[in-house]
């Protein structure tokens, strides 16, 4: 084939796997938002529907504004976003409606939708500013919705850095392994130890009935942590000063902390464009500011060369696991120089992209021969594309254009293969899919790097 002829045959099998991914997103629609997964996922989750919102922009904005819509009506009225919005359609998922008890429990709560109690990452300012972006051609027709989000986003954002960080450290604490987006990761191993387990009421798990092999799954030891640790928060009725005060997990998360820097970033983005007042901006710079520099002088771990979350229940000290989440700095914009280069460094380095044993350059959850790594199990190694989505947003914002652009090119290969189905996560060394197929933010990210 000449090479005119082979870039055209790239060019569409691309263009093929754009529609298969639009296709996926169609396939997972529930209306007014979108489930993560055909089965294992049937809900409506937060971060979820931010990187969903970014893929559908392409090709609806109206669709795309109501996925982020959706999840907003759903706000608690202290500012806070749950993580999961019930379908009243789908009883298949464990912990539902009932088990959460939010309504009744929380005066903030809303009693319609039914949702969790606990969050997920800040990333829907990233993705408002991206569907302005993506739809720049009409964003005059489009301006009074994201003038109805933006109060919204900014309670999300308050919310954060208030309840979420009492100390003003500008890291935001999570209450639940689940909040972090990264449930199994071996970073919660550690605190998830010290948990004195009581009395979990009985519950069925349907997650292990919906992927192919379920020890790729948390553990029955781990779910009761998960449980237990609900069963906390309700009896606190989810009130932040409450929890502070006995919850047995409390955990400092330097991604989702970097996350709320670059998402703050885009609020602020966004308050210009929209001609928000000065002191909204104000705020925004403050909470941007604040978080950067907790995240440099509390998370940054000189001798690892990583963020590191930190365990609040034990004076704050670091939980030291070469995991993903390490790299947050790069996520931050105009980071320092010399720690780019490091956060650079290590993230093509041996212990992430450049693992020798790995089939393609991507990023694995955790570090290879780590404590708790598993080269199949939930966040402990395999690759997930929307975190490197992530992390190649933050290279490319950073000025690392052949760095980013190394990454791409090694999810694209990836995510190519064909038995890959839009996978939920990937094996590192064989390029398996693992997980749900099908998965709606794979399809949504790929989207974006293809258009
Ligand atoms: C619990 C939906 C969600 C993602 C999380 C991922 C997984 C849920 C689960 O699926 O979490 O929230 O049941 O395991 O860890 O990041 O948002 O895709």
């Amino acid at each position: 084939m000449t090479d005119e002829g082979s870039k055209a045959a790239v060019a569409d099998k691309r263009s093929a796997l754009i529609q298969d991914a639009f296709a996926v997103l169609r396939g997972n629609d529930l209306g007014a938002s979108t489930k993560p997964g055909p089965s294992l996922y049937p809900h409506q989750w937060s971060w979820d529907s931010a990187f969903i919102a970014i893929g559908l922009s392409y090709e609806n904005a109206d669709r795309a504004l109501k996925e982020l819509e959706t999840l907003f009506a759903a706000q608690w009225s202290d500012g806070r976003v749950p993580h999961i919005v019930f379908n009243p359609k789908s009883s298949d998922y464990f912990p539902g409606p009932d088990r959460w008890d939010c309504s009744s429990l929380s005066k903030a709560a809303p009693s319609v939708p039914a949702t969790s109690g606990i969050v997920q990452p800040p990333v829907h300012a990233l993705a408002l500013l991206r569907v302005w972006e993506i739809q720049s051609k009409n964003q005059s027709t489009l301006k009074s919705r994201f003038q109805q989000l933006f109060p919204k986003v900014m309670a999300w954002h308050r919310y954060l850095a208030t309840a979420r960080d009492p100390e003003k450290m500008g890291l935001i604490t999570i209450y639940h392994p689940w909040e972090s987006g990264m449930d199994n990761s071996p970073r919660w191993d550690e605190p998830l130890a010290k948990i004195v387990v009581g009395k979990v009421p009985p519950y069925e798990r349907r997650d292990i009935k919906h992927v192919a092999d379920p020890s790729e799954r948390p553990t029955k030891s781990e779910y009761d942590r998960f449980l237990w640790l609900v069963e906390c928060l309700k009896k606190a009725k989810y009130d932040d000063d409450e929890i502070y005060k006995h919850h047995p997990f409390l955990v400092k998360d330097a991604f989702a902390s970097a996350i709320f820097v670059l998402a703050s970033r885009a609020l602020g983005t966004l308050a210009e464009q929209l001609d928000r007042p000065d002191a909204e901006r104000k705020e925004i710079r403050e909470w941007e500011e604040r978080s950067r520099s907790g995240i440099m002088e509390h998370a940054w771990d000189r001798d690892h060369k990583l963020a590191l979350d930190l365990e609040v229940n034990a004076g704050c000290s670091r939980i030291a696991v070469s995991t993903v989440a390490g790299l947050a700095p790069v996520l931050m914009p105009d980071l320092d120089k010399s720690i780019l280069q490091i956060v650079a460094e290590r993230l093509q380095g041996h212990d992430f992209a450049g693992n020798a044993d790995s089939k393609y350059a991507v990023v694995p959850s955790t570090t290879p021969g780590t404590k708790g790594y598993h080269p199949r199990a939930y966040w402990r190694g395999p690759s997930w594309p929307v975190v490197d989505w992530l992390l190649w947003f933050g290279l490319k914002q950073n000025g690392c254009a052949t760095n980013a652009e190394k990454l791409r090119a090694a999810n694209l290969a990836l995510l190519e293969q064909p038995n890959a189905h839009f996978g939920e996560y990937f094996e590192t060394k064989t390029g398996t899919q693992l997980g749900s197929p099908n998965q709606s933010w794979t399809a949504a990210v790929l989207i974006d790097w293809l258009s």
